[in-house]
């Protein structure tokens, strides 16, 4: 019989590419989605697909309570969150309950169905760490958490809760703790896609220059499509754990805008200018993950490499525009 999986933000990058996955898998994917004032901004990357969705949102656990008991699922990923690191120091009542809160609501859900069997997956963050990196400039699960942010200390709470449900409670709970991780469906508000949309507008005369905030921060930056692959992994492993998952490669913002501009013919020093508002009042400056226990344990591997994702960005908007 084939499995339900239920996904919790489903309508996001990550969870478009999860319920292609799941699909392809044979499973019945449902999904959450929040009610949004222009209605295509609802379901523009999930339309089609053939996946159930559900009107609902994390911080209204009746919606979850009704949802939940209807689906019946096999396997709950939760995807959903506000997802912007940045936004999160303008709006963090709102993040923290959200990223945080949320997260609790889903497991009482989830504890509510009385299923042993249930698997949930936690969409946990390498903004957990903050500035702390290993003396081998790796961050790792042992790698202490000191985040930098509302998102951060938030996500730092949801970790926590998954962590304490699958002790008190015997939940099969995981934490899958991902570098970022990107591809054309990402939000052109985070820096890859602002930077590749940008810089493809630039070669076909459609603006003249790209602000941005700090270049010298480094990301470990790998593709969604990878990555959904690891939170199947991470959810159907023995027993319910914690994985980190990361290229283990780590390259800077103004790496990305060369890559980039380079492939496009262009010089990015010629365009790309700097602008305080896409700063934040305390940046996470270094990112590299270090993903060997996923990898030797349960076979993960990302496909893609850093040029081939950008080039897939690239081929993207240059269609598109
Ligand atoms: O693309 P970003 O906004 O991603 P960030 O903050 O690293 O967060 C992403 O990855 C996390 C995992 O580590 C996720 F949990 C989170 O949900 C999200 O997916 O910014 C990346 C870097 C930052 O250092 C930022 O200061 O780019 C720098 N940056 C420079 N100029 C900019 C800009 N970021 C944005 N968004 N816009 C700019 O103009």
């Amino acid at each position: 019989m084939s499995k339900t999986a239920l996904i919790v933000g489903v309508a996001g990058q990550d969870g478009s590419y999860l319920s292609e996955l799941l699909l392809s898998k044979g499973y019945n994917v449902h999904g959450i989605v929040r009610r949004n004032s222009v209605s295509e901004n609802q379901d523009s990357r999930i339309r089609g697909m053939g996946i159930t969705t559900h009107y609902g949102d994390i911080l209204d656990t009746p919606s979850l309570i009704r949802i939940f008991r209807e689906v019946n699922p096999d396997e709950v990923y939760n995807l959903g969150a506000q997802s912007h690191v940045r936004i999160s120091f303008d709006i963090p009542e709102f993040t923290i309950k959200t990223n945080g809160l949320g997260v609790l609501n889903i497991l009482e859900a989830c504890r509510a169905l009385g299923n042993p069997n249930l698997k949930i997956y936690q969409a946990s963050s390498s903004e957990m760490f903050g500035n702390t990196v290993d003396d081998d400039n790796y961050q790792r699960k042992s790698t202490p958490m000191n985040p930098t942010s509302p998102y951060g200390c938030a996500k730092v709470l949801g970790y926590n809760l998954v962590r304490h449900y699958r002790t008190a409670y015997n939940m099969h709970a995981c934490n899958g703790i991902l570098f970022n991780h990107e591809s054309p469906r990402r939000g052109t508000n985070f820096v890859t896609n602002k930077i590749i949309k940008g810089a493809v507008e630039i070669k076909k005369g459609l603006r003249n220059e790209l602000a941005l905030g700090n270049l010298e921060a480094y990301r470990d930056w790998g593709h969604s499509k990878d990555y959904v692959r690891a939170m199947h992994l991470i959810l159907n492993a023995e027993k319910p754990d914690d994985w980190v998952v990361a290229t283990g490669q780590s390259r800077s913002i103004r790496d990305m805008c060369e890559v980039t501009f380079n492939l496009l013919g262009m010089d990015y020093k010629d365009y790309v200018t700097t602008d305080a508002k896409y700063m934040r009042p305390h940046e996470l400056n270094y990112l590299r993950g270090d993903s060997s226990e996923i990898r030797e344990k349960l076979g993960w591997k990302p496909e893609y490499t850093f040029e081939s994702m950008v080039g897939e960005m690239v081929n993207h908007w240059m269609e598109k525009l």
